[in-house]
Parts: C-alpha cells; structure tokens; sequence
C-alpha cells in the first residue's frame, strides 16, 4: 500500500501550514516572528514552517518549566504513571497518522515507521510507567539507632536537544523517563526534521499540565545553545554528532550540571566462519543483519557500517550477501513494500556521495551502489543514494569515520584476535554485532569488543529494557532500561538519630 503525499486531501495526515512553540501547554509564536521552512526529504517539497526560535524563547519556555515543576514534582508515582500510559494509549490510536508525519519528515520507510519507531515509542512511555511505580528508595541502618532514608528527588527543569534521524523515538527516549521521575522539560528538535515531534505534541498536549513538557524550535547555535548553557537547567540531554556533543559537555561543565551523550559511531558487524555451517534459516538471519547496513538509510548511530568477515567463508558469504543488497527495494517511502526511502536532508545526501566518492579515490573496491540514486516523477528531487558496499581495509577514512548513510565498508579477519583487534581499532564504541553459534566464541567477543551495546545473532533491536549507550567518543551515560530513571533524579539522604543518648 501507499500512503498519500502529506498535505493532499483525504491523507492521513495534513501538516499544519506553520509550527509555533509549544509553551506552557500553549502554542506560542517565536518573540522574534520569524520562521523557517521545512522541506520534506521525499520529495524535495517545503511542506510546513517551524518556529525560528532565540534565547529569549528559551527563557520564555524555562518560565514556564520552573512554574510548572513544584506541583508536578509532587505528583505521586501512580498519578504520573497514569499519565504516560494515556499518552502510550493516545499514541497507539493514532500510530499510523504518527508514522506517516515521522516518514514524511524524515524520508525515512514507513514500513520502518509502523513496525518499529512509533511502537517503540509507545512502549517506551509505558515502560518507564511500569519502571516508576516499581523503583524503590534505600534505607541503611546505620547502627542500632541510627538510619539513612535514601529518597529520589526529580532535577526539576531538564534541556534535551534531539536529532534528526529518529525525531519521534529519540525525543520519546527523553521525554518518557524525564516525565516519569518528575521532571519538566525544555526539549529543541532538530532543525532537519521540526515537524513530526510537533504532530506528536499537538497528540497529547491536553494530557499533561501546563509547562511540564514545553518544545521550541530552531537552530543548534541560536536556540540549541542558549538552552544547553542556560544555568536554569539542571541536566542536559544530547544526542547527535560527536563534535557538538563535546560542546555540549563543556557548556555542561560552566554549570556544573550531569550530562547525557548519545554520539556517533562506528559499528562493527563481526562474522566468524561457522555461520556457514548452520541451517540456512541462520545463515538468511546473518545476511539480513549484515544488510541492516541500509536500516533508516544508513542514518542509525549504530549502524553496522563495518562488516569483518571471516577469511574462510568470505567468498561464499559475500556472494550471498550482495544478492540480498541487490534485492534492496529502494523508492518512495510511503510505499510500504520499499525498504530503504530518502536521506534526511541533502547536505546528509551530499556528505554521503563525498564519502562514496572518498572510498574510490582510497583504492576500496566498490562492490555494488556507489551513487546517487536519482527517481523519477515526484521523488525527483527527493535525497535518494544506491546502498553501497566496499572492499578495504580497517585504516582507510570510510572505515574510521562516521557516513550516516547506507555504505558499508567491508573487510576480512583470520583469527579471533585479529577480528578483536580490527572490531577495536575505531575512536568510537557505540554498537556492535557478533555472529557465531559457538558459544565461547560469541561470549569472548562480545566482551571483547569496547561498545555499550553488542548485539550477539541479531541487530537493530532496540528494547526499552536493555541499556543503551556509548563507549569512547560515542557518549557518557545510557538512555533505556530502568537505570535510566536515575540519570533523572537525584538523591536525598535523611540521616536521623533515634538515639536518646548525647552524641
Ligand atoms: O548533527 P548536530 P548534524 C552525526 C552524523 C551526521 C553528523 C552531522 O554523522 O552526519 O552528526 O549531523 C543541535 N549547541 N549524527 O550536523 O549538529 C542541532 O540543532 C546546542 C549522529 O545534524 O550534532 C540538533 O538539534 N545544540 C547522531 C542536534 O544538535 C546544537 C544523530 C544535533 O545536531 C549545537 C545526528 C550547539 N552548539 C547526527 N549545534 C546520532 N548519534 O545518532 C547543533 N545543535
């Protein structure tokens, strides 16, 4: 099935014509009056304005925050856990006008869409429902009469500024587990993808109160910044590009607040030899997760962009392989058959090329793609690229540094160590994927290699009870998983004497 083109009549969705901030549970035009349009990646079209915004809508939207924060601070466990379920449910009756708004965004499948960024954003509201109710405080008994009660306290007002390549999901990311220890938030999209988050917003903004949840629109240096080094915030969330999440850490440092990074990467995707000896159902499961590569059009942070495949089986697996990339659907992403859709913006199209281009003048072989993929009719001007695989070897740039697209680099490894060796030889350690049913083997090496997250046969699973997050320059901290609530909270101890005795 395809869905109609956003903005026509009788689509799922109709975006509205501009976007203004979401302030104290009030849509608020920017202070400055101006806007910026909104092009959808798909086709190429401006299909809605954003909220321009400055510091002074920061503080505008902080007001609000601080206002909101004592009484929703307060709110019980149960009261607020009522609430992220309304809003699970809010978003499950409207999953598919959700998933279309994120597509059209984005350019992302739908197919993608329907199946894992809205279901998981909903599960993840009603995940930290669950995980709030169930958190408990410490007590530590001292001596005989002596105790130290541990409470959770909310930080009160949170900054989270998100990305472009999931807008729904990670806002969802920091949004669920924020509300759920009782903190309001300042929360600034990605200036690529502004709309969505606010489709999402207008959703659920009857089933908060006023100021806990506040959104404002605009650029990274205009309006990104004066939140991320505003001193009325007490943590900031970040997630993006390595370079601006070192920034994010040193406003972090002025202030003297934690900090949250989820940063780029460079994933290994590791294949020891007996793979090939398996049944062929295994064998189909570690090609699709060698072509999970094309996931999201490449633009995951954990994208496995660097298979390391066994020498013994390279030829016979890599055969296999690049049959299943060229059975690729690529096109119009509102088709629910296509597989791989359009790059989020045409500057991502554009590094993505230089980087294809990069790969040849480095003497990789291009083993399949290596372009532009130029559509016809509507999607002409849409960012389409070939998903594109190389040959080469772990020191050249297309192996080191992050493309955010759909290009994998591929090399080979003769033993274990070897494997480990090349899996570890990268600045970044946010993901990984090992591929072995002997159990040592994938045991030793998922240990082995220096990344938050190790996917053992299987990729891409994003579960809202696993912990997520980053080794080396892809980040500090984890987002998901119940240990998330205290990246949100802080700790109070009373120490109380019972003792009659003078001390
Ligand atoms: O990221 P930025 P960009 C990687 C990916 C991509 C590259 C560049 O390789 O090609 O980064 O993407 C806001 N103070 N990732 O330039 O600039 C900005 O407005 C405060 C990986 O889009 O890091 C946006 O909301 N905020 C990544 C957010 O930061 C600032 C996802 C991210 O933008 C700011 C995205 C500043 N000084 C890109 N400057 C992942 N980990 O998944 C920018 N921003």
């Amino acid at each position: 099935m395809i869905y109609a083109n956003p903005n026509t009549e009788g689509a799922i969705i109709n975006f509205k014509e501009k976007y203004d901030n979401f302030i104290g549970g009030k849509w608020v035009p920017p202070v400055k009056g101006q806007y910026f349009e909104n092009k959808s990646p798909v086709t190429g079209e401006v299909f809605t304005k954003a909220a321009r915004s400055t510091a002074e809508d920061i503080e505008l939207a902080l007001d609000a925050a601080h206002a909101a924060k004592d009484a929703w601070g307060k709110t019980s466990t149960a009261e607020r856990a009522l609430i992220l379920n309304k809003i699970a449910d809010r978003l499950e009756e409207n999953l598919e006008k959700l998933a279309v708004a994120e597509t059209w965004d984005n350019g992302k499948a739908v197919r993608e869409t329907l199946n894992a960024d809205i279901p998981l954003a909903i599960d993840h509201f009603r995940y930290f429902a669950s995980t709030i109710r169930a958190q408990e405080g410490r007590t530590t008994q001292l001596d005989n009469d002596t105790v130290a009660y541990h409470f959770h306290e909310p930080l009160g007002v949170v900054g989270q500024i998100i990305p472009w390549n999931f807008p729904i999901l990670m806002g969802v990311w920091k949004i669920a587990p924020a509300l759920a220890t009782g903190n309001c938030i300042v929360l600034k999209p990605a200036e690529q993808t502004p709309a969505s988050i606010m489709v999402l917003v207008e959703l659920i903004q009857d089933l908060l109160p006023a100021g806990v949840l506040n959104v404002v629109n605009g650029f990274g240096i205009e309006v990104g910044k004066p939140l991320a080094t505003n001193p009325r915030i007490a943590k900031i969330a970040f997630t993006g590009s390595t370079a601006v999440g070192r920034q994010i850490m040193q406003y972090a440092t002025e202030n003297i607040i934690p900090v949250t990074l989820e940063l780029g990467g460079k994933s290994p995707n590791v294949f020891f030899e007996d793979v090939m000896n398996q049944d062929d159902e295994f064998l189909d499961k570690a090609i699709e997760g060698l072509v999970m590569f094309a996931l999201n059009s490449g633009e995951i942070c954990t994208c496995p962009s660097r298979a390391l495949i066994q020498e013994s089986i390279y030829d016979k697996f890599m055969e296999r392989a690049l049959e299943r990339v060229k059975a690729i659907k690529i096109g119009n992403p509102l088709d629910t058959e296509v597989m791989m859709g359009a790059q989020a913006s045409n500057e991502q199209k554009e590094k993505i090329l230089s980087y294809m281009k990069l790969g040849k003048e480095e003497g990789a072989e291009c083993l399949i793609g290596g372009g532009e993929n130029r559509l016809n009719g509507d999607l002409e001007n849409g960012n389409y690229v070939e998903p594109t695989v190389f040959k080469g070897h772990n020191k050249m740039r297309i192996f080191q540094e992050e493309i955010f697209g759909p290009v994998l680099a591929v090399t080979t490894f003769k033993d274990f160590d070897e494997a480990m060796e090349i899996a570890n030889d990268t600045l970044y350690g946010l993901g990984a994927g090992v591929w072995s049913r002997n159990g040592d083997i994938a045991y030793r090496a998922g240990r082995a290699i220096q990344a938050g997250r190790v996917w053992t046969n299987t990729y891409h699973q994003y579960p809202a009870g696993a912990a997520f997050g980053g080794y080396k320059l892809s980040g500090i901290g984890r987002e998901n998983h119940a240990m998330m609530l205290e990246h949100y909270q802080q700790t109070k101890t009373l120490l109380v004497s019972y003792d009659r005795k003078p001390q």
